[in-house]
């Protein structure tokens, strides 16, 4: 992770605009306040990304907020059939002030997982950059040419410091932002699950996927049981395996299968947004 930075800081002077990725169903906990101290001074445009997966209400309201506070900031979903022509239309407004026949230069940052190498090959429109479901795929840089007059810069993910800590914690092991092994599927998986169940959008998506009957205080104890049954998570003797049910509510929340969530508010006036 020193060496992402370091491959930051080797890079920014050659770049005219970075870009910043944030999981746009977590845009907080995915900010590293280090890495936009690193960036200081730099034109810098921050994509919500996964945007396909986040509540669209909560990832308006989060580019709002954060225009609100002078940064420009729109919402991605760097899927295959996502048009990228909206961010290479704000990438090409970076333009100005350059020599004409110079190259506009993008550097592309963000934690890892949060689909830096997937934006890039959307924007060039073939798969230029290796990517996968989990964390830490891209290990050096990479510089790809998406059209004329603009290239991309590649990295591997920063992790912000304290990543495992508190609500930030499990927010960023649910989103698969931290590596598996670092965090406790069953602490996780109850907690997506205690943070579904509480709200009605939640309850439905849990329903129908894994049925039975639901109630808003249902303990997470026993919806993961739920769900362990429903997946067919089973031990020896009947009991449910409770570490491979927690992998399946993680892995279905990942995929979208139970809706589509924002996991944290933008901060009110007033609160600390550090
Ligand atoms: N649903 C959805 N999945 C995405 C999106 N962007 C990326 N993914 C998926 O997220 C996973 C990570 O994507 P990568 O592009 O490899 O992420 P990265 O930021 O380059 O990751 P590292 O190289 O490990 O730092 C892959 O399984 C992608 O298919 C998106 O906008 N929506
Ligand atoms: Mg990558």
């Amino acid at each position: 992770m020193a060496r992402a930075k370091r491959l930051i800081r080797e890079n920014l002077a050659v770049v005219d605009v970075v870009v910043e990725l944030l999981d746009a169903r977590i845009p907080g906990s995915s900010r590293d306040p280090g890495l936009g101290r690193l960036l200081e001074g730099k034109a810098r445009l921050l994509v919500l990304n996964k945007a396909d997966l986040a509540d669209p209400g909560m990832t308006r309201r989060w580019v709002s907020w954060l225009a609100a506070r002078g940064e420009r900031a729109l919402a991605f979903s760097a899927t295959p059939r996502a048009s990228p022509a909206k961010l290479l239309g704000a990438l090409r407004t970076f333009d100005g002030g350059r020599r004409p026949s110079a190259s506009l230069r993008v550097m592309v940052v963000g934690t890892p997982n949060v689909g830096k190498s997937s934006l890039l090959n959307r924007l060039a429109g073939r798969a230029s950059a290796a990517t996968g479901d989990r964390p830490g795929v891209t290990r050096g840089k990479q510089w790809i040419t998406l059209a004329p007059g603009l290239e991309l810069l590649d990295l591997p993910g920063v992790l912000p410091p304290r990543a495992l800590a508190g609500e930030t914690g499990y927010r960023l092991a649910a989103a698969g932002i931290v590596p598996e092994g670092t965090y406790e599927p069953v602490l996780v998986a109850e907690w997506l699950l205690a943070w579904l169940i509480s709200r009605p959008s939640g309850q439905q998506g849990l329903q129908a996927v894994y049925g039975g009957q639901l109630a808003g205080g249902t303990d997470p104890h026993d919806l993961l049981e739920l769900v362990g049954r429903a997946r067919g998570c089973l031990a020896a003797g009947g009991k449910v395996d409770r570490e491979r049910a927690a992998a399946a509510v993680v892995k279905d929340f990942r995929d979208g299968r139970l809706g589509r969530y924002t996991l944290e508010s933008p901060p009110k006036a007033g609160e600390s947004d550090g």
